[in-house]
Parts: structure tokens; C-alpha cells; sequence
């Protein structure tokens, strides 16, 4: 039963990667060419922060409240559970959904603080399976290492000048203030996300610039909406 989508079932396409990988500018370059292809598309993101959990969430990544490293595990883990009836019927119905994360960024994180890994995948089994996960791959050192070239290259009387080019920096890339947003922190998150890549994975190198990119996005979604309209829904 495909829930009648004259074409089928949508497909679930997932974007993974560090912070500042381009992740959401990138889901939303592709939504918009998916609609102007008259597919039916949403564009959904984990943690969804509108719902009461992604307010607790919210004021988590924000340093505005302390939780314990499991608790607030399992509660990014019930915001993609308290969205997965609507998720599967979406996905029935025929819309194609392209979510910003999703239960990966939920393991890697949380296995970056040193948790166990079978521990942090156990609440993701039975959520929904992705029909594809794009990875956008950047390294999270070419961030600082160009701060810091930055940095020792000018002498302390142009102090000014060094702190309008940091400026720079950050607004090119650099992270923002949220709780997981450090190198070294970024740094592990990546190794966990290597370890979880499966066959559903398609890497795309996010240094490329953002129209090469963004067309390996378009011809990936494009294949694969294609590829599940017939194929069951499975999960986690
Ligand atoms: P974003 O809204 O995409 O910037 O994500 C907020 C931050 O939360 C980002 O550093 C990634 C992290 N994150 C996203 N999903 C999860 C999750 O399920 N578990 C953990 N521990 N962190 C997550
Ligand atoms: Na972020
Ligand atoms: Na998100």
C-alpha cells in the first residue's frame, strides 16, 4: 500500500554533518528546485525546536539549562519519535521529505561526549529509515587553522585590523556560540559519523563550491525519489 500518491511513496532524504557543513542552505537550494519540479516536498529539521521537547532542546544548546548527557540524549531522540506518525504519513501520501539531521547526528553527538554507541543507537530503532543520507564532508581544523594564520601573521598594532579579519573568518565558517560547536568537540562527531556511514550513504565533498554541490544534491535526490516510489518504508 503506497497510501494512494498517484506516484507512489515520498522518499526520505536526510542531510548529515558537522556544524556549518552548509547543511541547511543546501536543504533549502533543494527543496526549492524539488518543488519547481512539481514534486510534492517538505522541508522538515531535527531538532525540530518548536514542540515543548525542542524547547528543552533549544535552551540546552544555548547554555540556558544543564542536563545530564543521557537525558538530553534521549530527549533529541523523542523529538524525532513524537514526529514519526506524521513522518510516515507524509511519506505515504507521496510527499518527498528532506530533513536537516536526524537520528546519525543523534549517535554521533552523543558518542562524541564518550557514551557507548549501542547505548546511543538503541532509542533510534524503529523510527523511520532514510532513503538516502547525504553527507556534506568539510574538515572542521581548516576553520581555526585559518584564524590562526590570520592571527600570528600581523603585528599587536593592527589589533583592529586582526579583529575585523576574525570577524571575516567567522562569518565565512567559523562556529557560533551553541554548546556543540567547538573544533576539537566537531573533530570527534566526525569520526563517529565515518563509523556510521552504510551503503543508504552518499558523501558529497562540502568544500566544493555551492553550485557543485548543490547539483550533486539535485542529481542524488532526484535518483532516488525515482528509485522508492515502489519500495516499502522500513525503519531504523
Ligand atoms: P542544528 O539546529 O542543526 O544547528 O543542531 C543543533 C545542534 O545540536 C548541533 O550542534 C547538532 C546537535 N544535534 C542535532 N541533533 C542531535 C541529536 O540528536 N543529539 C545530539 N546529542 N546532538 C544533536
Ligand atoms: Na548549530
Ligand atoms: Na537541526
Amino acid at each position: 500500500d503506497n497510501g494512494g500518491g498517484k506516484g507512489g511513496r515520498g522518499a526520505l532524504i536526510v542531510l548529515e554533518g558537522l556544524d556549518r557543513s552548509g547543511k541547511s542552505s543546501q536543504s533549502a537550494r533543494l527543496l526549492s528546485f524539488l518543488e519547481g519540479k512539481g514534486c510534492a516536498t517538505e522541508g522538515w529539521r531535527f531538532p525540530d525546536r518548536d514542540t515543548s521537547v525542542g524547547k528543552m532542546i533549544s535552551a540546552y544548546l544555548a547554555n540556558e539549562s544543564q542536563l545530564d548527557d543521557r537525558t538530553i540524549h534521549l530527549l533529541f531522540s523523542a523529538n524525532r519519535w513524537e514526529k514519526r506518525s506524521l513522518m510516515e504519513s507524509k511519506l505515504l501520501g507521496g510527499t518527498t521529505l528532506v530533513v536537516d539531521r536526524y537520528s546519525y547526528s543523534g549517535v554521533a553527538f552523543s558518542a562524541a561526549k564518550g557514551l557507548d554507541i549501542g547505548w546511543c543507537k538503541a532509542p533510534e530503532v524503529g523510527l523511520l529509515a532514510p532513503d538516502l543520507v547525504i553527507y556534506l564532508d568539510v574538515q572542521p581544523e581548516q576553520k581555526v587553522a585559518f584564524s590562526a594564520v590570520v592571527y600570528s601573521g600581523y603585528p599587536k598594532f593592527l589589533m583592529v585590523n586582526v579583529n575585523l579579519l576574525f570577524q571575516k573568518a567567522a562569518e565565512r565558517g567559523g562556529y557560533g556560540g551553541e554548546r556543540y560547536e567547538r573544533v576539537e568537540f566537531q573533530k570527534r562527531v566526525a569520526e563517529h559519523y565515518h563509523s556510521l556511514r552504510d551503503s543508504t550513504w552518499k558523501v558529497v565533498d562540502g568544500s566544493l563550491p555551492m553550485e557543485t554541490v548543490e547539483e550533486q544534491l539535485r542529481e542524488l535526490a532526484m535518483n532516488c525519489i525515482s528509485e522508492c516510489q515502489d519500495k516499502q518504508l522500513t525503519n531504523l
